[in-house]
């Protein structure tokens, strides 16, 4: 992640020889990058930043970036030349669902099936990026798996039974956390980015592609692709998947399933099962 390290010499101050300096202190999280100094801390996320006085406000109770626009912007430009210098891989992009392409399903496709009886129930399991039959077969190499600013996630969609207060959409992983949380890009019935999965219209039974940005704040290996089923009220929830892949910006396409074998479901109470030919 990081090319060098960097990093401020205490050692003339504890010594007594010279004034302890005024630190500063860069760092990348899974969704924003961070700036403090001795005055301010800056949350840099994408197309905004936050400012904190940590020295008269502690408890950062009040983003003061509108307040001190030439400090947010000054301090963002360090950062943003701090992540340059360490070669950080910073898109800073929240994922972004870009709109709806012409799915085109084609020959088996996954069926997700779930009856949900109590009323908040989330369900998920995880689809495994195929690595090592990508690299045998299509000659990707391993820093293809890895993500990068401008990779997104496309996969087509059916909805076959779904009410309001449901929510199905295929979020990229990081060991045990799913990036795209509940309140993330989840896909609405229209193929919209949903907000809120409290809010949801009827169904439209029918193919859509769906298409979310991947760039999170630092670099990592593609983990499993998470399927996750929210449910907040009671209901039938089935769901068909197809041409689930990873885009690079490149024009490279990761395929992660487009048929064969089911996904294991693991500890879920999904029923997966693959369809033949639509
Ligand atoms: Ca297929």
């Amino acid at each position: 992640m990081y090319k060098t390290l960097d990093g401020v010499d205490l050692v003339p101050a504890l010594e007594g020889k010279a004034k302890a300096p005024d630190l500063e202190w860069n760092g990348i999280f899974l969704r924003y990058g961070g700036y403090r100094d001795n005055r301010w801390k800056l949350i840099a996320r994408a197309g905004s930043s936050e400012l904190y006085d940590i020295q008269n406000d502690p408890s950062e109770s009040e983003d003061v970036a509108a307040k001190h626009p030439v400090v947010a912007a000054e301090l963002r430009a360090r950062h943003d030349a701090w992540l340059k210098k360490h070669g950080a891989n910073v898109s800073y992009s929240a994922p972004a669902v870009t709109g709806t392409q012409k799915a085109q399903p084609q020959g088996e496709v996954l069926e997700v099936a779930f009856t949900a009886t109590a009323k908040k129930e989330k369900q998920q399991f995880d689809i495994p990026i195929p690595r090592a039959a990508l690299m045998r077969e299509r000659g990707l190499v391993p820093e293809d798996f890895v993500c990068t600013p401008g990779d997104r996630l496309s996969y087509d969609m059916k909805i076959e039974s779904m009410g309001p207060g449901q929510a199905v959409y295929i979020s990229p992983s990081r060991g045990d956390a799913t990036l795209f949380e509940d309140g993330g890009p989840g896909v609405n019935f229209d193929g919209s980015p949903i907000a809120s999965t409290k809010k949801l219209p009827a169904p439209p039974n029918e193919w859509k592609r769906y298409v979310s940005g991947l760039g999170v704040s630092a670099a990592y290996d593609h983990a499993p692709l998470r399927v996750v089923v929210n449910s907040k009220a009671p209901g039938e929830i089935r769901v068909l998947f197809d041409n689930i892949e990873i885009l690079k910006p490149d024009g490279r396409v990761i395929p992660v399933w487009n048929g064969g074998k089911a996904p294991d479901a693991g500890k879920s109470a999904l029923k997966i099962s693959v369809l033949p030919s639509q």
